[in-house]
């Protein structure tokens, strides 16, 4: 059976299971999902008579869509008066831009809308009504094609929903750019900011400049492994590329297509070492540096002198002249001051403008690049740094280190686009499993990025409205192929899409993914290497009425699920989960979902240490992070350690900046050895393993005493990403009490300088 058949067979058994069942209603699996959605009894037949009508405001909607409906062959025309038709309505009536209407009945399809885009909306709504073979551009011809009466009214709750995608680390081809758009456009996002240029690569074509794409573009060689592996080793290949204006140009014609707007970053004045290798005399030094061949925040930053000025003008005329949207992204993310300290220019600079210091000149760079561009009649975007030292007058924040940025910049009445670590950087871990290839590190789960709330609660109704709406990040230093950019950005796009079309209250998870079911199979006839971990077990444990359980699930019913003890066999085992399994040594346990005794999804293995602190009262004079602490404070004595690789899965708690107390009270008194505490040390991503850690304990939770002589504390074990204290002594005790003292802000030289250095804490194992 070749391809075609197999196409076939499949659409054959779909069309088949409609038509058996036609007085039943179909449910429509759309994503985003819809708000509101009447369903009705009964079908449109769509096949070769079938016309479609539209005013010239929607020809081009129309003739996506015939293009998309190519196997039935319809026709686009332009008279009114037809039957067994699809036609476009221009309904000013429609008041949301982005807003349509469409109704399906039994002769026909009428489509509503004032917009272009909200008419191509409704094609995106339509387009998941219809069979999902033919997503694939394979099938030669079908007869009929039945969609169900349905009517739906909708439009978006935010206005900005984007991704993001960076060219900078990697490069790819206008071709899978132009993929990356059209699923976008499936999901009804409409807008796409191009990462262009960083310190690893230049990826845009100024003409001006011809340095910036035949020596800027590529780099001698590429970190191997990840940045946290040392010593560091290199491929010695010679990698790098660039878009040429006219492939730029063809690119955003596409997007316009889409109903996406781009918007393209020019990074200043950090991230900017491969502007710097091309053109020296860009830097405070004027020395010659490499396009940087590892990842990370480089001290090479362009000198706020007037050629530097000049430079960037003349570059950003060329970008306006290429990209029609009213936004220019200018970076101003993670620009570290060393060579601006020590640069005389720069010195007196700050002295003449009267500035406060480095910050104030980061200020000044930014506020008047801002300046030059507004009057071109553009705004800009900054990432959050752009506060530090006072806003840019008009410009939109893009919030990435949290949301407080955000905060701060939505108070002050400016606009700004959330799109901070937690729940938008789509470059993290999405599972747990240790199988999942190499990626920066953290964690954010599919769950965790439908849950998100792009609005902060501390945000009144007024100033909510400076929200535009939030963005998915492809940082891409760990993202060599294609392949991989879709393994990382989907389904977490598809999330992120319901997120910001509905309202929180609009949305349920399980229904979400089983729609996602479906849109992964439209997915798999486009060759989309999505990641799949809808069938992937979730263990909790839980201690109640004096022991441990341990819970396991799955997203999609919780049902079939394989369990085998420490080293048993998952194939073999005759266990299969009903109930929360008793606890009471340790041991380890491995499960995985089956489908008709075959297994789909991964095998989980949950390893639990069944130390003395678990089941005891735990305390914490500090909240974690709202953004890490899923696994609440009991995390820390609940018999599991948080992932070796990732911090923020549900193990892992995160503390910005913040000493902590820990008393842990056994309720009696008991005899301990050994009291130990892991902490995550990943410089990359600003998490420092703690200055010190001092144990003490007590009897009456009142008078402490340390636990061993405080010359002995901190017996540390390093393992790369992690730092085990451990102190050994006998002694009997009912309460034990952790110091933690955060390692401060990182100091200048080192990853994420100048920031407070996050904590993070997991386990604390008393034996
Ligand atoms: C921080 S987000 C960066 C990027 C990195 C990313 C990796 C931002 C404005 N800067 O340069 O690629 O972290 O997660």
């Amino acid at each position: 059976m070749d391809f075609k058949t197999i196409i076939l067979g499949i659409l054959f058994v779909f069309l088949g299971a409609c038509s058996s069942e036609e007085s039943q209603k179909t449910i429509p699996t759309i994503i985003p999902k819809p708000q509101s959605l009447e369903i009705n009894e009964g079908f449109f037949v769509i096949n070769k008579e079938t016309k479609i009508t539209t005013p010239k405001e929607f020809s081009n909607a129309a003739n996506y869509l015939k293009e998309f409906l190519e196997p039935v062959n319809v026709e686009v025309q332009n008279s009114e008066n037809i039957n067994e038709v699809i036609r476009f309505i221009l309904d000013k009536k429609i008041t949301h831009k982005e807003g349509y209407d469409l109704l399906i009945s039994r002769k026909e399809i009428n489509i509503r809308a004032s917009t272009t885009v909200g008419a191509f909306y409704a094609i995106q709504s339509l387009r998941q009504l219809l069979p999902v073979a033919l997503e694939a551009k394979t099938i030669n011809e079908i007869k009929e094609i039945k969609v169900p009466n349905v009517h739906i009214k909708d439009e978006p709750v935010f206005g900005y929903r984007g991704m993001h995608l960076d060219v900078g680390r990697h490069f790819f081809e206008i071709d899978f750019i132009k993929q990356y758009l059209d699923v976008m456009a499936m999901l009804k996002m409409n807008t796409f900011h191009w990462h262009l240029t960083e310190d690893q690569g230049w990826r845009i074509e100024i003409k001006k400049y011809p340095k910036l794409t035949s020596h800027a573009a590529y780099r001698d060689e590429t970190l191997v492994g990840h940045y946290n592996d040392t010593p560091h080793q290199y491929d010695g290949k010679r990698y790098g590329g660039y878009y040429t204006q006219e492939q730029i140009k063809e690119v955003v014609a596409y997007a316009t297509n889409l109903g996406i707007t781009i918007i393209p970053e020019i990074e200043m004045p950090g991230h900017s070492q491969a502007a710097i290798s091309a053109y020296p005399e860009l830097g405070c030094t004027g020395n010659q540096v490499p396009v940087a061949t590892k990842w990370g925040v480089f001290e090479e930053v362009y000198c706020p002198k007037e050629e530097t000025f000049t430079f960037l003008e003349n570059v950003l005329d060329e970008v306006i002249n290429l990209f029609p949207g009213k936004y220019i992204h200018i970076g101003g993310d993670e620009a570290p001051k060393a060579r601006w300290e020590s640069c005389l220019h720069c010195q007196k600079l700050i002295e003449d403008k009267n500035l406060k210091d480095a910050h104030g000149l980061q200020s000044y760079f930014i506020s008047r690049m801002e300046k030059y561009i507004n009057s071109k009649g553009k705004q800009i975007i900054g990432w959050d740094e752009i506060l530090e030292g006072g806003l840019a007058p008009n410009a939109t924040v893009m919030s990435w280190r949290g949301m407080d940025g955000a905060i701060s910049a939505a108070k002050e009445g400016h606009n700004v686009i959330m799109t901070p670590t937690s729940h938008c950087y789509f470059d993290y871990y999405q599972s747990d499993n240790e199988k999942e290839p190499l990626a920066i590190g953290g964690f954010l789960p599919l769950e965790k990025v439908y849950h998100f709330n792009p609005i902060p609660d501390t945000l009144t109704a007024k100033e909510a409205k400076y929200v535009l709406g939030a963005q998915g990040n492809v940082w891409t230093e760990y993202m060599k192929t294609s392949d991989q950019v879709w393994y990382m950005a989907f389904p977490r796009a598809v999330a992120l899409s319901e997120v910001l079309w509905t309202t929180e209250a609009q949305r349920d998870y399980k229904n979400f993914l089983s729609r996602l079911e479906v849109f992964n199979k439209r997915l798999d006839f486009k060759n989309i290497n999505y990641a799949n971990h809808m069938y992937d077990i979730n263990g909790e444990l839980e201690y109640r009425d004096d022991k441990l359980y341990l819970t396991l699930s799955n997203a999609i019913d919780n049902k079939n699920i394989r369990y085998a003890f420490n080293d048993a066999s998952l194939e073999k085992t005759n266990l299969n989960y009903v109930n929360a399994i008793p606890i009471d040594t340790s041991m380890s346990i491995s499960a995985a979902t089956y489908k008709q005794d075959k297994r789909v999804g991964n095998i989980f293995v949950s390893t639990i240490d069944f130390h003395k602190a678990v089941g005891a009262k735990i305390t914490i004079n500090k909240d974690p992070h709202p953004a890490y602490n899923s696994g609440g404070v009991g995390a820390l004595i609940n018999a599991l350690n948080g992932n070796d690789k990732r911090f923020g899965d549900k193990e892992w708690l995160g503390f910005w900046g913040e000493d902590i107390e820990v008393v842990i009270d056994f309720g009696e008194i008991k005899d301990i050895n050994e009291v130990n505490t892991r902490f995550f040390n990943a410089n990359g991503q600003w998490i420092y393993a703690p200055k010190r850690v001092t144990t003490f304990v007590s009897n009456n939770g009142i008078d402490y005493l340390p636990y061993v002589e405080s010359g002995k504390q901190d017996d540390l074990g390093r393992n790369e990403q992690l730092v085990v204290y451990k102190n050994k002594k006998s002694i009997r005790t009912r309460y034990v009490k952790l110091l933690v003292d955060n390692y401060g802000v990182i100091p200048e030289g080192k990853q994420g300088a100048g920031n407070k250095a996050w904590t993070f804490i997991d386990e604390i194992k008393i034996w």
